[in-house]
């Protein structure tokens, strides 16, 4: 088991919604845990980020910044979601190495995945197929750093290893209604339907998708569980194994947990992405973690914090 206890941890992208929910949880080991604003280090820049690292000599490294956003900003600023994330995955990914970090973990996306892979999708579907064309962009920059870290293992030896998260939703998640996620979104649209005492709300795509969640604490415990009990160049999915229609997730958001019972409106002109995105997870099953936080208690909690956080949240893109 590789302890983190009295260890040099840098959390690169701290500020986020994966970054946050580390940081708060890795307090609970015992490590120094080292982060740096955008001001400080610019991820973009490689020699900065060399720089950085070399002076500061970090022994566990997790990659969980990135340019991230549902799929309206994934589709619409393709060079924006493949630039700047194959930059982030590079610069670290290769500066860890020339900084002698004992352990990296980097974080991909189930999205990485062919569009119409098998259904639980399995660690071993990925390249197998064409990918789901609204975050292509996304999913190759995620996929050239899965492939990073199985590189420099193959030739250096580096203990690098890569993690698939699914969907993730939870506290300081981005509530902007073009950029966000479907949860913080139906989230903040049920709101403010029923505050305004609207008819409807919109949902949009056909509300037949099918989307595996996990809270993003979950998610965290997750990461490093795994950090610690494993080593490998194979990647390795984190979710539930479960998924729900976007048309129950609707409903579930407006009656059970904002208290909205006006109706749903079907925007047929959003994309509904990928058909279906469950993750096989017996690979981490098997490592011996499984999640704790059902669907509609952390999208109880999610909405509590929303409720309590309404004006800067909303300003959060
Ligand atoms: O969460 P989401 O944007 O991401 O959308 P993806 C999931 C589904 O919810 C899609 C539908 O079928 C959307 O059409 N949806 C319904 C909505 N109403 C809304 C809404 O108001 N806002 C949003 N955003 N969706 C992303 C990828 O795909 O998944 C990323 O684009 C990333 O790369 C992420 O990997 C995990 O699951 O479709």
């Amino acid at each position: 088991m590789d302890s983190l206890l009295n260890k040099r941890v840098w959390v690169a992208g701290h500020r986020g919604l994966v970054g946050k929910a580390l940081c708060r949880r890795l307090e609970r080991e015992n490590c120094t845990i080292l982060t740096t604003t955008r001001h400080e280090l610019n991820l973009l820049n490689q020699h900065d980020v060399e720089a950085w690292l070399l002076h500061e000599k970090p022994d566990a490294v997790f990659i969980a910044a990135a340019k991230v956003g549902g799929i309206w900003a994934n589709n619409t600023k393709p060079a924006e979601f493949l630039y700047e994330n194959m930059m982030i995955a590079g610069n670290i990914i290769h500066a860890a190495h020339l900084a002698k970090v004992s352990k990296l973990m980097f974080l991909g996306s189930t999205c990485v995945y062919p569009k119409m892979a098998a259904q639980p999708i399995t660690e071993t579907a990925l390249l197998t197929g064409a990918l789901e064309p609204t975050n292509e962009w996304y999913a190759i920059a995620k996929i050239a750093g899965i492939k990073m870290c199985q590189a420099y293992r193959r030739q250096y030896g580096d203990d690098f290893i890569s993690v698939m998260p699914t969907n993730l939703y939870g506290t300081h998640d981005n509530f902007d209604l073009e950029s966000s996620h479907v949860i913080p979104a139906l989230m903040r649209k049920a709101h403010e339907a029923k505050m305004s005492g609207a008819k409807a709300m919109t949902v949009w795509g056909s509300g037949k998708p099918l989307r595996e969640f996990l809270h993003v604490d979950d998610l965290a415990d997750a990461c490093v569980f795994v950090f610690q009990r494993y080593s490998g160049e194979e990647i390795v999915n984190i979710g539930t194994g479960q998924d729900v229609s976007i048309g129950d997730l609707a409903t579930m958001i407006a009656r059970d947990v904002v208290g909205y019972t006006g109706a749903l409106d079907f925007d047929s002109s959003k994309p509904d992405g990928t058909p279906r995105k469950v993750s096989d997870v017996s690979r981490l099953k098997a490592l011996g973690w499984k999640p704790s936080i059902d669907l509609l208690t952390g999208l109880r909690a999610t909405y509590a914090w929303f409720q309590e956080n309404y004006d800067t949240a909303r300003a959060v893109a």
